[in-house]
């Protein structure tokens, strides 16, 4: 058990001197063991996953798990809560009155196999490690480290039971990671952990040069996540909806080739599927 004043100060000497790759697989792999681990093998398909790093106006979360799941991909997604200046899902979804992000570990394997997604919050004991220091780092000034971006997401995506992710890495002035290359670097050294757990990873690269869509705010961002799923959204959102889920489509081995999986992605979406 570390105080916080003792970790901060970790946080901070990792910020200014960052880690290697070994290291921040240690992390990592420590993080995702700090709590339980949720086993979805009983349920039928291929779970996919996804995270973006986070960025003003993502709303994509809400479009893309029911897309994704009309084409035939499992989505479990377990959400977070805002982090820096960037909004985050959980927050949005509380903006339905009565909607319940709070679901067991029991509610959340039953919802998926009958729905095909379910959006919850992490449960108290998925990388609780990672929520200690993500807290602390909202208010440290120690977000914007390679190595604990990647350790912090990839922690949570190994414990939540998806056999496959699809990562959004966001670049640009509105992203915690500005430069493209910085955003390459991110998007390396996590496919790199993953596929060194044995999952099948795939990261986009994104622009968060400009809000997403039209709307910031999170009962106005469902609006248009729900306006996006009848087919009248704002383009940008709509096509990197369409192409992270023809990219969970492919990893989940249910199209020939990424091609084919935007057709039919583009075709539940247009078919109000
Ligand atoms: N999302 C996460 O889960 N962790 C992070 O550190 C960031 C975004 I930045």
């Amino acid at each position: 058990s570390w105080e916080d004043y003792q970790s901060s100060a970790l946080l901070m000497a990792i910020v200014l001197k960052g880690m290697d790759a070994v290291e921040t697989g240690w992390l990592t792999d420590a993080m995702a063991r700090s709590g339980d681990r949720v086993i979805l093998d009983h349920i039928p398909g291929i779970k996919v996953g996804k995270h973006s790093t986070g960025g003003v106006g993502d709303k994509v979360s809400i479009v893309l798990a029911p897309l994704a799941a009309s084409c035939g991909v499992v989505v479990p997604k377990m959400s977070g809560r805002g982090l820096g200046h960037t909004g985050g899902t959980l927050d949005k979804l509380e903006s339905i009155p009565g909607f319940r992000i709070a679901l067991s570990l029991d509610e959340y394997p039953k919802i998926l196999g009958e729905v095909g997604c379910c959006l919850i919050s992490q449960t108290e004991n998925i990388a609780p490690a990672d929520k200690k220091l993500y807290a602390l780092r909202d208010v440290t000034a120690t977000i914007e480290s390679l190595p604990l971006i990647a350790a912090s997401v990839m922690s949570k995506k190994l414990a939540e039971g998806s056999t496959a992710l699809v990562l959004d890495v966001k670049c640009g002035d509105g992203a915690f990671l500005q430069a493209r290359d910085e955003g390459k670097a991110l998007a390396e050294t996590m496919v790199a952990i993953g596929r060194g757990m044995g999952k099948k990873v795939a990261a986009l690269i994104t622009d968060m040069d400009q809000p997403l869509g039209r709307n910031s705010g999170n009962a106005l961002e469902v609006a248009e996540s729900i306006e996006t799923l009848k087919g009248g959204g704002p383009k940008a959102l709509e096509s990197l909806s369409i192409e992270l889920a023809a990219w969970m489509v492919q990893l989940a081995g249910l199209s020939a080739s990424l091609d084919a999986a935007r057709s039919r992605v583009r075709e539940a979406l247009h078919s109000g599927a």
